[in-house]
């Protein structure tokens, strides 16, 4: 086993200290069977890049960068650092440099993290070179580079990994307008705002349309968890929703209600209600991690 010249291990320390590219052979004798057992690894010499979270993010969310790799801890007995490129599709926004450390002086472990803070696309907060945050808007894809300076054929090679920042899903329920320039918001009755949540009126009996709007599903209406129950209520009635895709990002389903007890049954295609009751309409969207709730009453 070749040691670094410049840093000769003390043996049997329990650190083996290797140079990339060595073979670290581990053997084990085995008294009955008399036998020698080997075990082969190399010394990682591409680095990996790590990111959390991996696929989404919410504007706001600290991203956490890790790169693992041997060839940049030079000396096991000093903690070292490696800057990581961090780029944004979203227009004027800077890329940042973030700077990762060793979490040990003889890891080979980097970490760090860029904060993110949210950006309304139509009033856009613009981070500067300087600022050691990026401003993300829904839908934006944040690029992670890693330069590896050394893999094995000896060239450099740019190691990146990609999330994108999640839409926040809304919901609206409402008895749809059976003449659609009664109102401009498409539903048959009005509405009041019950602390900050709107609120559709509608009768019992009546077939209550559910819009969901999410971007980040794609055509999967599998993806959808949208769950209607009447509050307050003495049966336990709940239904769960068939939604259909109606155009990008936009979902729709139906919810038949009944004053009628044989309708108790959950999930049996009407939900039970009565007068004066609110009817709570739920989706679960799971980037962000959010109930996102629409009333009728
Ligand atoms: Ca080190
Ligand atoms: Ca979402
Ligand atoms: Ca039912």
């Amino acid at each position: 086993m070749n040691c670094p010249s410049e840093v000769e291990g003390v043996s049997n320390d329990g650190i083996l200290y290797v140079e990339k590219g060595n073979i670290i052979t581990s053997t084990y004798v085995e008294r009955m069977p008399e036998a020698t057992l080997a075990a082969f690894s190399h010394v990682a010499r591409v680095g990996s890049l790590e990111i959390i979270p991996s696929d989404y993010m919410v504007g706001g969310d600290r991203l956490n960068i890790i790169v693992l790799d041997n060839d940049l801890n030079k000396d096991p007995t000093v903690v070292e650092t490696v800057l990581v490129r961090v780029a944004t599709l979203k227009v004027n926004e800077p890329q940042k440099l973030v700077e990762l450390t060793e979490d040990e002086m003889n890891s080979g472990r980097f970490v760090g993290f860029l904060t993110t803070v949210p950006s309304d696309p139509a009033n856009p907060t613009v981070a500067v070179r300087t600022d050691l945050f990026m401003a993300v808007e829904p839908g934006d894809e944040i690029d992670v580079f890693y330069l590896d300076e050394a893999i094995p054929n000896g060239d450099a090679q740019d190691i990146f990994r990609r999330v994108t920042v999640a839409f926040t899903g809304t919901i609206k329920a409402c008895v749809a307008s059976v003449n659609a320039t009664l109102s401009t918001s498409g539903c048959q009755y009005t509405s009041f705002s019950d602390n900050g949540l709107v609120t559709y009126m509608a009768l019992p009996g009546d077939t209550i349309t559910v819009n969901i709007t999410d971007r980040d599903i794609s055509s999967s209406t599998q993806d959808l968890n949208v769950t209607a129950y009447a509050s307050p209520t003495q049966t336990g009635d709940y239904q769960v929703l068939e939604v259909m895709q109606v155009a990008t990002g936009e979902f729709s389903g139906q919810l038949r209600t009944s004053t009628n007890p044989i309708y108790a049954r959950p999930n049996d295609g009407v939900l039970l209600i009565e007068a004066d009751t609110d009817i709570v309409v739920t989706y679960i969207d799971r980037v962000p991690r959010l109930n996102q709730v629409s009333t009728v009453t």
